[in-house]
């Protein structure tokens, strides 16, 4: 049988394990894994490591962010930024505008991506309101039409839910089979750490961090937990940053509940300190739940490496730095209270772990597989479809050069931000082709193709990871 496209030469990481094959690809499927296999297109990959696609499940594209405030990603430099970091998939997050019903969103949020994605989509919902049609109709509904997992708030006026609220909402979860994402920080407590800190005049972007201390995290972790325990379903736990609130999820486990867990790079390789930077260039660094010292960073490995964490996602939530939309916003130098929350990170998510989790010698390339493409698409109902490189599978393949040195530089980058939190910071091992579906829509750094990314169909969760 001839292929539409043979890969040839790489050192292939397969659902099966890793193995020297070609990979044989048909109608956009991977057809036959195997030897001397023939196609009308043939990629050497010589020299090149094949990973599944990436997919990153914790994106935040064209969400509403507050008045005057305007996220620096929309779905075409979105997904062009992940192309060219080495994801296939990506799930950003549906928010409802104020006073738009959850269907509402999801309608206009599907046609804002139509048409513009260089990776395929699916999407979360956010749930904040908990009144009878959102609770009775609309989230039930849209479970069953494949939007099978949802983000809760405990911090952030206006999001925040209370615990009977994050009950309810979970007892929706449970009658569905959908999964519950948890954003753990405890919205009292950091009012009343903010308050004081501006009583005390402390405002610049470092006190973001000083007023959303570990305490927090971890008493909402452990809240979290306990409500998911009440009620009954498996729940994940987005953004970890710390090793106590590790230790929250991992005595969890020891008790027999289903809790997954999330962490990024953020919580790898940026520190608090980083929020204390010259002048106002500590706002680069504004994101939620905070980065840590770096004696937190050996208890986030541990959690990697130990199988704590089970997904490896970039939070990438993109300001632009010198813009009043964006970091610069009105009051934002006066007060961290306003300074729009998030950082950019799709492109450089896999870089970052490929770099210092399996060039280090941390992590095997089979767990960089499992934590960055294979658990997001068990845990979010696209397996088999996606997350792995297997027959019948799409043919969504990062092809990696483990021997590129290099700095990440914005200049380099392709989403909105004008800045990257990792400038200067140096890599080895760098996405050269990214294919989906059989196609190239990265090589050699450059997007390349139209957008075809689709909008992708989503089944339950996997809770057996
Ligand atoms: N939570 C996120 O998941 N992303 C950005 C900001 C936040 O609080
Ligand atoms: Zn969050
Ligand atoms: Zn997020």
């Amino acid at each position: 049988m001839t292929h539409d496209t043979v890969i040839t030469g790489a050192r292939v990481v397969a659902a099966s394990g890793t193995t020297m094959c070609d990979i044989g690809i048909t109608q956009g499927q991977i057809a036959t894994l195997g030897s001397a296999l023939t196609g009308t297109e043939v990629i050497d990959a010589t020299g090149l490591i094949a990973l599944p696609g990436g997919i990153d499940s914790h994106v935040h594209i064209s969400q509403p962010s507050g008045p005057g405030i305007e996220m620096a990603d929309d779905f075409i430099s979105g997904t062009r930024a992940a192309a060219c970091g080495g994801n296939t998939t990506i799930l950003p997050f549906c928010l409802p505008e104020d006073g738009q019903t959850l269907r509402e969103a999801v309608a206009a949020y599907r046609k804002k991506a139509e048409g513009n994605c260089m990776t395929d989509v699916a999407f979360h919902l956010i749930v904040k309101q908990t009144d009878p049609v959102t609770l009775g109709q609309d989230l039930p509904a849209l479970i069953r039409a494949g939007y099978t997992s949802f983000k809760v708030f405990m911090t952030y006026a206006g999001l925040a839910l209370s615990d009977r609220q994050i009950l309810d909402v979970m007892a929706v979860a449970k009658e569905q089979n959908a999964m519950v994402m948890v954003h753990a920080e405890n919205e009292d407590a950091i009012e009343f750490l903010r308050d004081r800190a501006e009583r005390e005049g402390e405002t610049g972007p470092y006190h973001h961090a000083t007023t959303r201390p570990i305490p927090v995290e971890r008493e909402a972790t452990h809240r979290a937990i306990s409500l998911a325990e009440i009620a009954g379903v498996p729940l994940t736990i987005v953004h970890v940053s710390n090793g106590e609130a590790t230790e929250e999820i991992v005595r969890a486990r020891a008790r027999g509940l289903t809790v997954f867990a999330e962490t990024c790079p953020q919580y790898i390789t940026l520190t608090a300190s980083d929020l204390d930077r010259d002048g106002f260039d500590g706002a680069k660094y504004v994101c939620s739940p905070p980065p840590r010292t770096a004696d937190e960073w050996p208890k986030i490995w541990a959690g990697i490496e130990q199988g704590t964490f089970d997904l490896f996602s970039s939070d990438h939530c993109p300001f632009r730095f010198n813009d009043t939309a964006g970091k610069d916003a009105p009051g934002a130098r006066t007060s961290f209270r306003n300074i729009p929350n998030g950082i950019p990170g799709v492109e450089t998510r896999l870089p970052i772990l490929f770099s210092e989790g399996v060039v280090a010698g941390r992590l095997s390339l089979e767990r960089f597989a499992a934590i960055t493409a294979t658990n997001h698409a068990r845990l979010y109902g696209l397996y088999p479809r996606k997350g792995a490189i297997m027959v019948g599978a799409d043919a969504d393949i990062t092809l990696w050069d483990p021997t590129v040195t290099k700095p990440i530089r914005q200049h380099d980058l392709h989403h909105g931000s004008d800045y990257t939190p990792w400038e200067g910071f140096e890599v080895t091992g760098w996405p050269v082709r990214t294919i989906l579906r059989g196609k190239s829509v990265m090589q050699d750094g450059h997007p390349v193709g139209p957008p075809m990314g689709e909008h992708l169909e989503r089944g339950a969760p996997d809770v057996q990871l």
